[in-house]
């Protein structure tokens, strides 16, 4: 037996279910990336929302490339369990909020439909990092990009989600219908901007018109998104079915702590989300500053530690002392790079916590994934700012060598470093091993996916890279952080 509408009334006591009647809700909202992250998240949220009467927020969720979640979530009339850990205990909620799950290579005409429909008002996103197709510190989509180049000429069956949003809007437009609020949630500074700014230049290859009025009208409020939610594993489903008492083929597991701020800027309406604790603002940037460089940052510096080490989740690596003082050490540097409008030390005090919480398995290979594209804005950034101000930078300039040294074939216990970043695939593999430091080194800072030419010109920042670089070598990762704090 398996999770369905069907048995909803038959769970056992304590697992809480959708509040409402599900056959009521009406499409609102659209979802592009229908990860882990999106229904641990956005989908519980707005799953309050429902329960709370207003039924006129339904997500209908798309996934951009697989059809696992559609399939996982069909048979179980797209209910799943949400997870709750704390690490002493878990609490379990059947979340009813998507009531449609398209695939968007398998029907891309239907999504665009679903955009146009004028009940939808709302269009959130996580598609990571890469999704969007661009060089993120200067905002320019990459036109050459096959994907980019086939949706200029196929606009009725776009594959990314610039060819998408912008196929809607031109429909939408023509039909005399309102403009949709574009929500981008992924980790990106100034999410909302980057992705008006790289939807303009989209349209403006094809139709210079379209790209005014996206310009004019779209609203893309910026976005701090913050809950940590790693992938799910068997083990998972085990437990959520002991609980349930039916399978669930996709639950999702993640810990208590949340904060999604967002900037009030929905001409066409919204949810009244403020009420389950979410945060509207007139400026998001302190808040995604504070939250990129203390957590982003230093999961990107653990997951780091934890290719090179062996050590497996967030928990294993943090457990150590020598990197509690390192992350600690990390924070203390970038505490001067915040804004006074946030409070970091408080927000530091949670994450001890929350990287230690032992329920969460966050595996160092899912953090380290796609690094290319997250260590510019989450280390490159601040330490870029700290260097200019001529501030104290070794553990951030540590992290970033580590995050070099994980790069490498294999890890000090000569495993195979399995890297999943695609954006390496052009680039050739370095040989950290054929190389002298300050050859690796000069391979790296050469690659302008990652550092612009700024870094490049500046033969200090290389130097201390190299002896960062060179003390992971000789004294190996947790040796090389002790030496540093
Ligand atoms: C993580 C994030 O995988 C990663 O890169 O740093 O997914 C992180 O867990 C979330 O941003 C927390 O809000």
């Amino acid at each position: 037996m398996h999770l369905s509408e069907s048995v909803l009334a038959s769970l056992p006591t304590g697992i809480t279910i959708p509040a409402y009647d599900r056959a009521s809700i009406t499409p609102g909202v659209v979802h592009l990336g229908v990860g882990a992250f999106h229904r641990a998240h956005q989908a519980v949220f707005i799953d309050d929302c429902l329960a709370r009467g207003e039924t006129e927020w339904g997500i209908v969720a798309a996934s951009m490339r697989s059809v696992d979640t559609r399939d996982a979530l069909a048979p179980q009339d797209n209910l799943y369990t949400y997870s709750e850990r704390d690490g002493r205990s878990e609490t379990l909620r059947v979340i009813g909020s998507i009531i449609e799950i398209l695939v968007a290579p398998e029907n891309p005409a239907r999504l665009i439909e679903r955009l146009c429909d004028p009940r939808v008002r709302i269009v959130t996103l996580t598609v990571t990092e890469k999704g969007y197709l661009a060089n993120l510190p200067d905002r320019s989509l990459l036109l050459d990009h096959p994907d980019i180049r086939y949706d200029l000429v196929h606009g009725d069956k776009p594959r990314t989600i610039h060819g998408v949003l912008t196929e809607a809007t031109r429909r939408r437009r023509q039909e005399g219908g309102v403009p949709l609020t574009l929500l981008s949630c992924d980790n990106i500074p100034s999410n909302g901007k980057v992705l008006k700014t790289l939807l303009v230049q989209f349209a403006q290859q094809g139709d210079p018109d379209l790209a005014n009025y996206i310009d004019q009208n779209l609203s893309c409020p910026c976005v701090m998104v913050d809950r940590i939610v790693p992938a799910t594993t068997d083990t998972d489903r085990t437990a959520v079915e002991q609980g349930l008492g039916v399978t669930d083929a996709w639950p999702v597991v993640a810990e208590p702590y949340f904060r999604w701020v967002i900037e009030d800027n929905f001409p066409h309406g919204r949810p009244a989300l403020e009420a389950s604790g979410v945060e509207f603002v007139d400026d998001v940037e302190p808040y995604e500053h504070m939250k990129l460089r203390m957590l982003n940052g230093a999961h990107t510096a653990i997951a780091a530690i934890g290719q090179i080490t062996g050590l497996a989740t967030v928990a294993d690596v943090y457990g150590n002392p020598h990197v509690k003082r390192f992350i600690d050490c990390y924070w203390r540097e970038l505490e001067p790079t915040l804004s006074a409008a946030v409070s970091g030390g408080e927000y530091v005090a949670g994450l001890r916590q929350r990287f230690a919480n032992p329920a969460l398995q966050h595996r160092s290979v899912q953090i380290a994934s796609d690094a290319s594209q997250k260590v510019p804005q989450r280390i490159l950034a601040p330490l870029g700012e700290l260097i200019g101000e001529k501030k104290e930078h070794r553990a951030v300039l540590m992290a970033l060598a580590l995050w070099i040294r994980s790069c490498a074939q294999k890890d000090e216990n000569g495993q195979i470093i399995v890297i999943r970043d695609p954006v390496f695939n052009g680039w050739p593999p370095v040989d950290q091993n054929s190389l002298t430091a300050e050859e690796v080194i000069d391979r790296f800072i050469s690659f302008d996916g990652v550092f612009g030419a700024e870094w490049g010109a500046n033969s200090d920042f290389a130097t201390e890279l190299v002896d960062a670089y060179r003390a992971i070598k000789t004294h190996g990762a947790l040796g090389a952080i002790e030496l540093i704090v």
